[in-house]
């Protein structure tokens, strides 16, 4: 019987190519994201090769989260993976200079939004049980803080201390729940935080030989069909290019 994922921001990057790959592989795809143009073009990719149900959803209103995925067609009723994927960054700025919208957005999306799709969806994945699979895209920044992280980092942060104490409370019910946490990836997302800077995108990328979103697929298709007594609790990747740096000293301040 074929096994079915749900993803969140399947319109561009990790999402998009995480779609591609289970769709290879037979999976069934509730895919959803705010782009109804590109979730159009996606269903009518993917629909040859598999059953895919796409939904145009903004993971930041819950009362229309919890009515999309109360009419859950039966067809997609059962949810073996849920990708919490969507999510975005906003701004470079150091936090006296930011904007405090866009801390507030990255709050309602990478935290509200994804703990809104999960309390939703938790129910589907206990009636699963053994295999079924949560995995929250957190992030380095999430690990690591960096000058002009400010938010975000904080975001991703919570998503990995979520993702663990989702392990302790979905004890004994086998459901498995692991916090990715990619660095330095090549997606629209730096167009998103930098509000459409070609040239930022351009400079970030360029000689870095970067993680790929199919890079991510790889990782989430592995990760989701594990042997089910295996639960990964976190997964850090970076492109080789990518290391840290020194703690910075500022003197005589
Ligand atoms: P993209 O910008 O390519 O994709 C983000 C996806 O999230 C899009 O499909 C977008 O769809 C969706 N999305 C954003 N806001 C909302 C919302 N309010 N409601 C529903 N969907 C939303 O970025 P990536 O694929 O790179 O990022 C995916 C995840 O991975 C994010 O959580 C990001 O923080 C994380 N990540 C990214 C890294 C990177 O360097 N790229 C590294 C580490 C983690 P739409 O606009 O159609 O709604
Ligand atoms: C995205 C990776 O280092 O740009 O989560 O914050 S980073």
């Amino acid at each position: 019987m074929s096994k079915t994922a749900f993803i969140t921001g399947a319109t561009s990057g990790f999402g998009l190519a995480c779609a591609r790959k289970l769709a290879d592989v037979g999976w069934h795809l509730v895919l959803t994201g705010r782009r109804a143009s590109r979730l159009e073009a996606i269903q009518e990719e993917l629909s040859a090769q598999t059953e895919v149900l796409t939904l145009t959803l903004d993971v930041c209103d819950p009362v229309a989260v919890q009515s999309q995925l109360d009419g859950l067609p039966d067809a997609f009723s059962r949810i073996d993976l849920l990708l919490n994927n969507a999510g975005l960054a906003l701004g470079t700025e150091l936090a006296p200079s930011c904007d405090l919208q866009d801390w507030h957005t990255m709050i309602d999306t990478n935290i509200k939004g994804l703990t809104t799709v999960t309390h939703k969806l938790l129910p589907r994945l206990i009636a699963q049980g053994k295999g079924s699979t949560i995995i929250n895209l957190g992030s380095i920044a999430g690990h690591w803080p960096y000058p002009g992280g400010n938010v975000y980092c904080g975001t991703k942060a919570f998503v990995e201390q979520f993702s663990y104490a989702l392990r302790c409370d979905l004890s004994g019910t086998g459901v498995r729940v692991t916090n990715l946490a990619p660095g330095l990836s090549e997606s629209e997302f730096t167009l998103v935080r930098t509000g459409g800077d070609q040239d930022a995108y351009n400079n970030l990328y360029q000689g870095a030989d970067p993680i790929q979103p199919d890079d991510i697929a790889d990782t989430v298709l592995w990760l989701a069909t594990l042997p089910p007594h295996l639960n990964i609790n976190q997964l850090e990747l970076m492109p080789v290019s990518q290391a840290w740096s020194p703690f910075s000293v500022h003197r005589n301040q």
